[in-house]
């Protein structure tokens, strides 16, 4: 399709105006079809940047450049003209100001580069949740991800029509070509010019000098997190960086349950989980988002936005994840993996290393290098309708009934493998004060403790303070039909660093024990820091577990929470008076029990 021929007026006119900006050499007007994806997948296999894999049926592995792997969140600005609607957990500059930086960029950014112009739908196409974006962006390797992440082509511009709204977001890898010179392998640009970009109040988005994942692929994080969870404010729903997944119990009851997790802490895995508990069974609907509104009946509706998964590659095996990897064995886009010898990917935690291959930085690698093959951050780009556990509701328009709510991270220590909130607030108390470890999902610190409210420190597109009272309002407008709240930490650690909860599908024994509390079939022990599971009431049959390391599992340190509760003062103090007041009182109720 030619942009002469698009029906939206605003649609045409911005475009012609970002091309005015960034001069590509022509404009090209994405239709979704298959054909459209191999001709640009075709164009970076002679580049060279795309390898075509033997073993993998239409599948294709890519290297970043090694300054370009992971989302970058010192470079993510929130931007409203008031600094305190951005919140003190995000960057923040005067949208006039960025503006002007950024535009000196774009100026000529896309010379001698196609820009593609790519209408997606978050949602499925048409369904009354789902919301239109249009990304440009200069990008082949984009086009291809967002042909599988998202919802892509003509179909979105029918249901956009001549008057309709859409998000425009604005991509470019930040290195225009010189006349007649020869593309770099991995086109992006240095740290300090990279801008990821957000100015909430005009519902836009624009994102420069990066071309790895949540940087570049905009429907994701920039669209149905951090400019979605605003909108959702305004109006009385939720975008939560959650998984979604069906539980279905021996005798047919189901559970739909959304968990929140930092990035690479298990999110993908939970939502594939394969349980190990006899007669249950898990359906996937989404690995990394949720969209939820309130539905007719006063309960919580959950969809899934994406159309496909952005999975961490290291670590997923057939022991781990073998739903991931049935997912993946065709049409997949693998970044930054190894490239074995036979024409296939491999990376750490997969299977035995092959003798030899190529690593993610392209240089020869056997098991005996120094080095990782893959980067902690590798990806795998993977059609969900690809997942053998697919739920068939997944793209229901009307979404699933959330019943249970869950946070959680990576702590060694202090909390316990699973707790229960008195009520809505304490849950949302438990969801503002959530903590993990830092992963290589962010190019930054790894293992660092820090908080991270609800999963969503770097998606939260306003004042993070602002966000918990949402929390709490949701809970009002939701009354007794609120889905319960817990919170998990499948990583506790005992003293000699070893994981003390196998994890994995043994996280079924969890999951039941909490939909056994939501049917009311089983009692729980009140303790400081929430209800939690009495002796026996966690299903450990046929599990191999040492009863000091249950024990210690389960522990609730007084002291060490007493710590936590000072931590979690400090962490609160930052939001000013946009902290709500009822979480105050939380924060007083949980020292109270503390120190009975
Ligand atoms: O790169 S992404 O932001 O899409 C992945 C993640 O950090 O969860
Ligand atoms: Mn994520």
């Amino acid at each position: 399709m030619k942009l002469e021929d698009l029906k939206n007026e605003k649609l045409k006119s911005w475009i012609k105006e970002m091309a005015d900006m960034c001069q590509p050499k022509d404009i090209y007007v994405c239709d979704g079809s298959s054909e459209e994806y191999d001709r640009c997948m075709q164009e970076l296999i002679d580049l060279g940047l795309s390898h075509p894999l033997k073993k993998r049926k239409h599948s294709h592995s890519f290297r970043s450049d090694p300054s370009d792997v992971a989302r970058v969140e010192d470079r993510t600005f929130i931007s409203y003209p008031n600094e305190i609607d951005a919140g003190p957990t995000n960057h923040w500059m005067n949208p006039d100001e960025l503006k002007k930086t950024m535009k000196e960029l774009y100026k000529g950014s896309m010379k001698n580069r196609t820009m593609y112009v790519i209408p997606f739908s978050m949602g499925p196409v048409g369904s009354p949740i789902a919301k239109i974006g249009v990304e440009l962006t200069d990008s082949a390797y984009v086009v291809c991800n967002m042909h599988i992440m998202t919802r892509v082509g003509t179909k979105v511009l029918d249901v956009l029509g001549s008057n309709g709204e859409f998000v425009p977001c604005l991509h470019s890898v930040g290195a225009p070509l010189a006349d007649g010179e020869k593309d770099k392998k991995w086109p992006c640009a240095p740290i300090e010019k990279k801008y990821i970009s957000h100015f909430p109040d005009e519902n836009l988005i624009w994102s420069y000098g990066s071309g790895y994942g949540g940087n570049a692929l905009l429907g994701k994080k920039c669209l149905a997190l951090r400019i979605a969870s605003a909108m959702a404010r305004r109006e009385g729903w939720m975008a939560e960086h959650m998984l979604i997944l069906r539980l279905t119990n021996p005798e047919g009851k189901r559970f739909h349950i959304a968990a929140a997790f930092p990035s690479a802490c298990g999110k993908t895995n939970l939502a594939m989980l394969q349980p190990t508990i006899k007669g249950w069974k898990c359906e996937t609907i989404g690995d990394d988002i949720a969209w939820m509104k309130i539905g007719e009946d006063g309960r919580l509706y959950a969809i899934n936005p994406e159309a496909g998964f952005f999975g961490v590659a290291p670590g997923t095996s057939y022991d781990s994840n073998p739903m991931a990897m049935d997912s993946i064995r065709e049409n997949t886009i693998f970044t930054n993996c190894v490239e074995t010898d036979d024409g296939d990917v491999w990376w750490e935690g997969m299977s035995e290393p092959p003798a030899h291959g190529k690593d993610w930085k392209g240089n020869d690698w056997t098991p005996a290098s120094p080095d990782k093959g893959a980067h902690p951050n590798a990806r795998f780009t993977a059609p969900a309708k690809q997942c053998p556990i697919i739920c068939a509701d997944w793209e229901d328009p009307k979404g699933v009934p959330i019943d249970i709510f869950i946070f959680g991270g990576r702590r060694a220590s202090v909390m316990p493998l699973v707790h229960e909130s008195y009520n809505w607030d304490h849950g949302v108390f438990m969801g503002s004060t959530a903590a993990s470890e830092t992963t290589a999902a962010n190019i930054g610190s790894v293992g660092a403790l820090r908080f991270d409210p609800f999963a969503m420190l770097p998606f939260a597109g306003y004042n993070m303070g602002d966000y918990m009272n949402h929390w709490l309002e949701m809970g009002d407008k939701l009354g007794d039909k609120a889905p319960k709240i817990f919170y998990v930490n499948w990583f506790r650690k005992n003293a000699d660093g070893k994981w003390l909860w196998p994890g994995f599908g043994d996280n079924s024994r969890v999951l039941k024990w909490m939909c056994e509390r939501v049917e009311g079939k089983i009692d729980a022990k009140d303790t400081p820091i929430g209800r939690m599971p009495k002796d026996g009431d966690l299903d450990l049959t046929g599990l191999k577990i040492d009863e000091a390391d249950f024990k210690e599992l389960m522990r609730v340190d007084i002291e060490a929470w007493k710590n936590q509760a000072n931590e979690i003062e400090n962490h609160y103090s930052k939001f000013g008076d946009r902290l709500p007041q009822r979480l105050k009182k939380q924060l007083e109720e949980l020292r109270a029990r503390l120190s009975k």
